[in-house]
């Protein structure tokens, strides 16, 4: 049932969609204002009709829960999700003396000979990233993005604030509480973003000792990006209640602008032709508490045994 929900998401952008221009010059099919509900009591949300690696998600969801900001941590964790977001700002710096990388995610996919230049490029990037400190202070970072709002929100006095820390706090102490917020727009830093934040704001709610949480999401890539976050939430919902000792209730995923790129109409066909499996359970060390003190070996996936993961290109 959980899986449905994402499907019928699918189903709805290609049917009832508008073909629309994009900021990535790729093209999108898009509808305004969508709303999945997911009962985590049910089974994890993480996608059988395609294989999803949860690794990739644990890995970029501790690495917000830390705070951090740069992308060092996730090479080390062999995820190359948010590369393209910090080359792009390599290429685009005075320091940058190789071929010419402008609009490198649409050339690599329409010219060969470029997709070599490009490849090489992000490799010499990477590498000096996971070896060069000064290098990776400078190029590494994607500016103020969700780890910095999340932990370290910075107000006009220079006073900061740590929300996440805050709101597990008030899910213990005032658990009907109707302000367990988190925002991680903040509209001063969003400027001096690699990628304005996607998930912009999520709500906490407690009742009968389930935990359940909100998310709003501005803009989402269903193919790509909202598989992703769809288990990261869900995820970070279960490490909340886990370490407030609650039970998980429901994952809510509000969407603003969600949208399927031209490129993914194929991948999208081939996912709406195969049938669901039952879904997994995720299985938390338990001798961990606090959700600041997971490692990614701490959490693991049981019984997902999903159909053949599909290639697709990302639009950068
Ligand atoms: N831009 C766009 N256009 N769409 C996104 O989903 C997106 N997501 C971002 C940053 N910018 C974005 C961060 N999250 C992949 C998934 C999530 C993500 C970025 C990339 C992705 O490419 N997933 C592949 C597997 C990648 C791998 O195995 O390394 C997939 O098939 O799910
Ligand atoms: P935009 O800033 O022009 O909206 O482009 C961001 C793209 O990235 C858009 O396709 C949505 C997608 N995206 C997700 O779907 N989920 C994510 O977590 C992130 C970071 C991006």
């Amino acid at each position: 049932k959980n899986e449905q929900a994402y499907l019928n998401l699918c189903k709805q952008v290609m049917e009832n969609g508008s073909d629309r221009d994009d900021r990535t010059k790729t093209g999108t099919r898009s509808i305004f204002g969508y709303q999945m509900r997911f009962d985590l009591k049910e089974n994890f949300p993480l996608l059988t009709t395609k294989k999803v690696p949860l690794r990739l998600i644990v890995s970029e969801l501790l690495w917000f829960i830390k705070g951090d900001t740069n992308i060092r941590y996730l090479l080390e964790h062999n995820n190359n999700i948010w590369n393209e977001w910090a080359f792009k700002s390599w290429v685009e710096s005075d320091e940058y003396d190789g071929p010419d990388m402008t609009d490198f995610g649409i050339r690599s996919q329409k010219d060969g000979v470029f997709k070599k230049q490009y490849e090489e490029q992000l490799a010499i990037f990477k590498e000096n990233i996971l070896t060069d400190d000064a290098f990776a202070r400078r190029f590494g970072e994607l500016g103020d993005v969700y780890g910095k709002q999340w932990r370290d929100w910075r107000g006009p006095a220079d006073e900061t604030v740590d929300q996440l820390k805050q709101v597990i706090e008030q899910i213990k102490q005032n658990p009907q509480s109707r302000r367990l917020i988190v925002s991680a727009w903040n509209p001063i830093d969003v400027p001096s973003m690699a990628l304005p934040p996607c998930h912009t704001l999520f709500q906490f709610y407690v009742d009968d000792g389930k935990l359940s949480c909100q998310l709003y999401q501005r803009s989402g890539d269903v193919f790509l990006g909202i598989p992703f976050n769809i288990a990261s939430y869900a995820l970070l919902t279960h490490l909340v209640a886990h370490e407030c000792n609650l039970e998980v209730g429901e994952f809510i995923h509000t969407i603003g602008d969600a949208h399927i790129y031209h490129n993914h109409f194929e991948q999208v066909k081939t996912l709406l032709s195969r049938t669901p499996k039952a879904g997994p359970t995720l299985a938390l060390n338990q001798d961990k508490q606090h959700i600041f003190d997971f490692d990614v070996e701490d959490i693991q996936i049981k019984d997902y045994q999903p159909h053949p993961p599909i290639k697709a290109p990302v639009a950068v």
